[in-house]
């Protein structure tokens, strides 16, 4: 049984996602990050970076931090999600992706956009610049693809589960999915799986999946 730390931010969504598709017995533990609660010393013994998601493997008391590093140690400990082995260099490029490149251009931008803290310009425009060159490197991968990584059309992996949460904030960083075809088809295709609209809702409801 795993314990997943978690908050209704695409961050969490990534681990909520990926356990949802795997079917695995797990229990949520809603830690509200308006509230502070990822200062508590009893959340920082699981998590010392005093963020979520992060894991506790109640079988043999391993706590992982950090999304990307959680997600890779489940999907490899249940050996799904990861392609075939000839995959695995693409999966950890778009994962890697999502960590350093798509989720702080995106995260940058709801800064400001959503919550009004303003950075002031030019820092604001080149910003958005760098939000939407995100969105022109995956709608060229996703061209000709089903699936952001794998040989072919690509194999459903970590890696969509880990990029889809951050599309879903479109709205947050003012994003005309339109304007990305590939990436809407990409976006939608996933938005329909079960299994990713359940972790969608977890800790708890806030909104529908969003669906341009
Ligand atoms: N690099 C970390 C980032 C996690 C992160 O930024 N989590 C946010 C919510 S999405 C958080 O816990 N923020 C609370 C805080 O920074 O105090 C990861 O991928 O797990």
């Amino acid at each position: 049984m795993i314990d997943l730390y978690t908050w209704t931010t695409p961050n969490g969504r990534k681990l909520s996602i990926l356990l949802e598709e795997l079917g695995v017995d797990y229990t949520a533990h809603a830690i509200n990050i308006t509230e502070g609660e990822q200062t508590s010393p009893e959340f920082l013994a699981i998590s010392p970076n005093g963020k979520i998601p992060a894991i506790r493997d109640q079988a043999t008391g391993q706590s992982v931090m950090e999304s990307g590093a959680i997600m890779l140690w489940i999907a490899e400990k249940e050996g799904r999600f990861l392609g075939a082995p000839d995959d695995k260099a693409s999966v950890l490029e778009w994962l890697m992706w999502q960590m350093s490149a798509q989720g702080p251009a995106l995260g940058r931008i709801h800064q400001f956009a959503k919550y009004g803290n303003s950075i002031g310009e030019p820092a604001e425009t080149k910003a958005r610049a760098q939000g939407a060159q995100v969105y022109v490197e995956l709608n060229t991968r996703l061209t000709g693809r089903d699936y952001v990584a794998g040989a072919g059309r690509g194999t459903y992996t970590i890696a969509d589960m880990a990029i889809w949460p951050w599309v879903s904030r479109y709205e947050w960083h003012e994003t005309d999915l339109t304007e990305y075809p590939e990436v809407l088809k990409w976006y939608r295709r996933l938005a329909e799986r079960p299994a990713v609209q359940r972790g969608y809702h977890i800790p708890h409801f806030v909104n529908e999946v969003p669906v341009p």
